[in-house]
């Protein structure tokens, strides 16, 4: 269950999506406030975070577009897959609408599709629990799912190097930051073990 105090923030989420991805949304939520309290990240902002990361999800692909543009929120976005837009996107709107003026937060939203390197707790968590919530089936789900009960890293990397082989199947493009971000958290993740 939602806290109430963040009611009205999830009815303007909300009115912005379809049923299926509000579902989505709060499986995030769930996911998300799990994982900070295993690995000892801040559940209320990671609540948060998780409410708003789709904000501008179901937006059309040409709003999408002309915000990116006009707010010169990531150029180099627009030449890489749409699916990517609506997470820069969504971190200016939740701030532009919603009045949401944490960093933090908003770095979650805004790096919650690409990852980044050097990323944060909270944009981990918002990451690994989109990939984890109850709703998604996608191949290797589950494998990930058992990863992100024992390391945040390496579940992580993992979750990146699946988009990764999903996107390489498909012939499609894959955004470099993507890469980086995945070979980061696997460096984080080998030195971590060697320490151990
Ligand atoms: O918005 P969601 O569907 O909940 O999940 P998301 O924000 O992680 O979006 C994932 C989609 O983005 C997934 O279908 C793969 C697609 N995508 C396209 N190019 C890239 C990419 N994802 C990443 N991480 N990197 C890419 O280069
Ligand atoms: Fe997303
Ligand atoms: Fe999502």
């Amino acid at each position: 269950m939602l806290k109430s105090e963040l009611a009205p923030l999830a009815e303007a989420v909300r009115r912005q999506m379809s049923e299926r991805r509000w579902k989505h949304t709060l499986g995030v939520v769930g996911a998300a406030r799990e994982l900070a309290e295993r690995f000892g990240g801040d559940a209320d902002k990671a609540e948060l975070a998780a409410l708003l990361h789709d904000y501008a999800k179901d937006w059309p692909a040409e709003r999408l577009e002309r915000i990116l543009r006009d707010q010169d929120l990531a150029p180099d976005l627009l030449e890489y897959d749409k699916e990517l837009w609506h997470a820069p996107v969504g971190a200016w709107a939740v701030r532009e609408e919603l009045g949401v003026a944490d960093e933090e937060v908003l770095d979650a939203i805004r790096w919650h599709t690409s990852g980044r390197e050097g990323m944060s707790l909270l944009d981990k968590i918002v990451c690994l629990a989109d990939y984890i919530e109850p709703g998604r089936n996608y191949p290797g789900a589950e494998d990930i799912r058992e990863l992100s009960r024992l390391d945040l890293d390496e579940a992580l990397a993992a979750a990146f190097g699946n988009t990764i082989r999903f996107l390489l199947e498909r012939g499609r493009l894959i955004y470099p930051l993507t890469v980086l971000a995945r070979n980061d958290l696997l460096r984080g993740a080998m030195r971590r073990r060697e320490h151990s």
